[in-house]
């Protein structure tokens, strides 16, 4: 295959939905910079995902903005990996509606994702149900093996992997299936206020989630604050005991230990929150140093590149399938 690189490719993406958090850097963007040693890594900002959902005129932008400094920051290199925004490569929406074409409504219907969302917006838009098919594009586009993701995306990864699977027993063998990877540690951060729930840039909980942009004062406060129990034994058991557990998992992730064997290190949740609170704080400082000396204008120009860059897998992928599917040339 002609797009194919020598090192296994790697995607992944992002909604410029807001700052950046910790469960987003646990789960995914540490994952992602990591991966640049050993895969060719390509990197998104999907603001057309964002648009799934109604938004004031002028915050996608902004946002996208903002959310390219978090991944520079972060350590995407934009130099060695594909760092682009989806809407700047059209390839995107014209692979999505090939993927309509092979995806079932009985199939779209089942994605939790949209079943959550569905319930919790007054407006459900068409693009908020056919959202994974989008998704799929945006991956399948860049013959993808590796997926790093939380363990949020996994349901529908599952999909693209069926739709590629679909799309080229009918087609012939077009796309590369590709392969989810979701760390063992820090795949599901869980809010600090509400353990239950998934820390998330949308879900309205200022105290529960752990903002890359916070002070080191705000993060102890929120790590001070979290949401435990009142059995006061430390153990990693994420079903009966979701807001120990989580501290355990974010103080493992954070210091390349394992929750079940920190768990053994505590009595009380006090020492375990403020430990957890200072492995926090020194990951972040340097990101947040680094975030602290980007600017707008060299980080719109290093997107611009980016998109050249994925416009140049994209499209000769993109001419591949629409060979395929026979369109006229
Ligand atoms: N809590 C989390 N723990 C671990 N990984 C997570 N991810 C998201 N939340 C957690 C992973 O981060 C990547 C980017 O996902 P996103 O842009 O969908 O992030 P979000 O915070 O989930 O954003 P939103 O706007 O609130 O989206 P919804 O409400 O749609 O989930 C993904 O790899 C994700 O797995």
């Amino acid at each position: 295959m002609d797009s194919e690189p020598a090192r296994p490719r790697a995607f992944s993406g992002i909604q410029p939905t807001g700052t950046v958090h910790l469960g987003n850097y646990l789960g995914a963007l540490r994952n992602w910079a990591k991966l640049q040693e050993t895969t060719d890594g390509v990197y998104c900002i999907v603001d057309l995902h964002a648009l799934s959902v109604p938004r004031e005129p002028g915050e996608i932008r902004r946002a996208t903005i903002e959310a390219a400094k978090d991944l520079i920051a972060i350590g995407i290199d934009p130099v060695r990996s594909t760092l682009f925004v989806q809407s700047q490569v059209r390839e995107h929406t014209e692979l999505a509606w090939l993927m309509q074409c092979v995806a079932a409504v009985g199939e779209l219907r089942r994605m939790t994702q949209y079943k959550d969302k569905s319930e919790t917006n007054d407006f459900v838009s068409a693009a908020l149900f056919t959202y994974p098919t989008l998704q799929a594009a945006d991956i399948l586009l860049y013959d993808t093996q590796i997926v790093p993701v939380g363990d949020d995306q996994r349901q529908h990864i599952e999909f693209t992997r069926d739709l590629a699977n679909r799309f080229n027993s009918r087609y012939g063998d077009v796309l590369v299936v590709p392969e989810h990877q979701i760390p063992q540690a820090g795949a599901r951060v869980m809010d600090l206020q509400h353990p239950e729930n998934k820390m998330s840039k949308s879900a309205d909980s200022p105290q529960g989630t752990v903002l890359l942009t916070d002070s080191e004062a705000e993060i102890a406060r929120k790590l001070k604050r979290a949401v435990t129990d009142n059995d006061g034994e430390v153990r990693y058991d994420p079903v009966d005991k979701p807001g120990v557990s989580n501290l355990l998992a974010m103080l493992a992730v954070a210091t390349d230990g394992d929750p079940v064997a920190l768990a053994d290190d505590y009595t009380q949740y006090g020492p375990l929150k403020a430990d957890t609170s200072a492995a926090l704080i020194e990951l972040l400082r340097p990101v947040q140093k680094r975030r602290a000396e980007l600017d707008d204008a060299a980080t719109i120009a290093l997107l611009e590149h980016g998109a050249e860059k994925a416009r140049a897998v994209a499209g000769p992928v993109m001419e591949r399938v629409r060979s395929a599917v026979e369109l006229l040339a």
